[in-house]
């Protein structure tokens, strides 16, 4: 370890007395701040109070941006998803009891998601232990089930060191979120800086191969299947496979199906892309290669009936306790994913090896892709009255630029959109994922917008949410106002959780009797002026209903890089989905 300030803390105003002394006085809030610096963790998302407030200044000081949000659940979503998108953890800072409760459920999110996320949390002072403190709280126990890590420094001397641990936990292994605890009397009380313990910033995971012997019996088994499928999960878009993969995939010929997050690290529109055959694919491939994804409910735990029972898996995956998780594969594949890609491309280019498009598998492949496009294409020109979902989807994927990142969530609203709305590029989507969270949507597309306005890259945040999904952190459009990120937010308003009623049944209903009593639990506010929330806070509102005011409103929107806007986009309220053979995302089926 060595001794390196992050910062000329002769600027800092809280520390002006050491312009006198050549001893060194360095607050807990100034380490904590430095030491994140001199992780390389950029952002931090928080909520300020006793006793973090300082901690967020300093951290300014540092040069960490602060982006100060209205609820810690959606500041601990978007410190996530900065992991996500960068390979390295955004912070999340919250005070004592009720901020580091709310910020539980970005943190179990994470967890979940396997993205890299820091928590800072405050707390009462380590004098007052036990004695009901003000806000006092048992918080490195609370945080041990949503973290790998949980932690609290002994000392000032040891914060660098803890927050390089809690840093480096989050990014090796299986990412995760990890937890700091600072007491009080520690974000204000000094030491000298040359007793501080300080830690360099932490390499990025080292890169582990899978072994040898392994990748050529993946590549026999693959060889001799009669029905293989690749599926994409984040894990691999997280790990930056997509330039090997896409070369994996275009030698190999083989049909790939992203998982939802796992979308654009092959662009949908791939010739290779069998997303709009996903039943098929998975219910028939005899041999899967199943590239950073779980076999959980988003993969009907690959077991029938959603998969032949005799599939053989070949699983790739960078923790060894996920390989026969729900099923025992074939071959396990253990390490980097990228690194591994590369290994079974080297071993493919040995003999140019290549499943042919003239198979019948692809021929099956192909035709039930065509008829369910055709099914939804008819859905989507179906004209009475209000829009349905894919009348809105199918207009929104006319005009979206190739290169916006999606952000989804709601039932109907996420799991049709995921199917109508394509990714071109990696990371370029982000949903409720794996823990189906509602009210992530915000957060991460207030993340993603942070980071391409400091990045000057100019790509649109489109952020596509259910009227539900948009009310549990809807008070972050005043957070997008105050920081003039240009967000699009397009609320698919159907009145309701999954479906609701019109506003004339809304009336009658409330004639009838008391709504707690008669009013059906799914249902919210018939027409309800989500744009005006937008507006209020000197966003762009449009109220939106027919097809020709929706495009004229995203349009608009998309020119607008000044301001966010938000398109209230009314549809029919009992609209629903096309037939399904197996109910996805909203049911498991076990
Ligand atoms: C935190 C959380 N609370 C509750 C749920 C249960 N839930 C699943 S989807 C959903 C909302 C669906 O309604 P909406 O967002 O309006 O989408 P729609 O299906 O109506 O298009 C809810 C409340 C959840 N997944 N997460
Ligand atoms: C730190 O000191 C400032 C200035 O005296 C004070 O306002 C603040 O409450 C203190 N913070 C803590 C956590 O004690
Ligand atoms: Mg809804």
């Amino acid at each position: 370890m060595n001794s390196k300030p992050g910062v000329d803390v002769q600027f800092l105003p809280s520390c002006l007395f050491c312009l006198s002394g050549a001893m060194e006085d360095v607050t807990g809030a100034q380490l904590v701040a430095e030491a994140l610096k001199a992780q390389k963790v950029d952002y931090m998302f928080g909520v300020v109070g006793i006793p973090v407030m300082e901690v967020a200044m300093a951290a300014q000081a540092a040069g960490i941006k602060y982006v100060g949000m209205r609820n810690e659940q959606a500041a601990c979503y978007a410190a996530s998803a900065v992991g996500y998108l960068t390979g390295r953890p955004g912070a999340c800072l919250v005070v004592s009891g009720p901020g580091l409760i709310h910020a539980l459920g970005g943190m179990a999110n994470a967890n979940m998601n396997c993205w890299p996320v820091v928590v800072i949390g405050g707390s009462s002072d380590q004098k007052l232990e036990t004695t009901g403190a003000f806000q006092e709280f048992p918080q490195v126990e609370a945080c041990r089930l949503y973290s790998k890590f949980s932690a609290r420094p002994s000392s000032l001397e040891a914060i660098p060191s803890v927050i390089e641990k809690a840093v480096r936990t989050s990014l090796y292994g299986r990412p995760g979120a990890c937890y700091v605890d600072i007491a009080g009397d520690m974000v204000n009380a000094t030491v000298d800086r040359s007793r501080v313990r300080f830690a360099s910033c932490c390499p990025p995971p080292p890169v582990s191969l899978a072994d040898h012997g392994a990748i050529t019996e993946a590549i026999s088994v693959l060889k001799a299947a009669k029905r293989p499928l690749v599926i994409i999960g984040k894990g691999a878009a997280y790990g930056r496979a997509e330039t090997a993969l896409r070369e994996f995939v275009e030698m190999s010929g083989l049909p790939y199906l992203p998982t939802p997050m796992g979308k654009g690290v092959l662009p949908d529109d791939h010739p290779n892309c069998v997303a709009a055959a996903r039943s098929r694919a998975l219910l028939q491939a005899d041999v899967v290669l199943l590239l950073g994804a779980r076999l959980n409910w988003i993969l009907h735990f690959g077991i029938p009936p959603r998969f032949d029972p005799h599939v053989k898996i070949i699983q790739v995956d960078l923790c060894a306790e996920e390989m026969g998780n729900n099923v025992r594969p074939a071959v396990a594949l253990l390490g980097d994913i990228n690194a591994i890609v590369t290994q079974l491309l080297m071993c493919l280019c040995k003999d140019s090896w290549k499943y042919t498009s003239d198979t019948e598998w692809w021929s099956s492949l192909k035709a039930k892709m065509s008829a369910n496009s055709k099914m939804s294409k008819a859905l989507a020109l179906q004209s009475t009255g209000l829009m349905n979902y894919y009348t809105v989807f199918h207009h929104v994927s006319q005009l979206l630029p190739h290169d916006c990142i999606i952000v989804s969530e709601g039932a109907n609203t996420m799991d049709i959109g995921r199917t109508m709305l394509n990714n071109y590029l990696p990371r370029q989507r982000l949903d409720a994922g794996t823990f189906g969270t509602m009210g992530v949507g915000l957060g991460f597309a207030i993340a993603a917008a942070a980071l391409e306005k400091s990045e000057n890259r100019g790509r649109r945040v489109v952020c596509v949410e259910g009227d539900s999904a948009f009310g549990f952190s809807g008070m972050e459009v005043e957070t997008m106002c105050r920081y003039n990120l240009p967000v699009i937010i397009i609320v698919v308003n159907n009145n309701g959780i999954y479906s609701g009623v019109d506003l004339e049944t809304w009336k009658e209903m409330a004639k009838m009797g008391d709504l707690t009593s008669i009013a059906p639990p799914v249902t919210l506010l018939p027409e309800a002026r989500y744009d005006e929330v937008m507006a209020a806070f000197g966003g762009e509102g449009f109220l939106v209903r027919t097809v020709e005011e929706l495009c004229e409103a995203l349009q608009l929107s998309l020119r607008n890089w000044e301001r966010p806007s938000l398109l209230n986009v009314l549809i029919e309220p009992s609209s629903d989905r096309k037939q399904q053979e197996f109910p996805w995302l909203t049911r498991s089926n076990l």
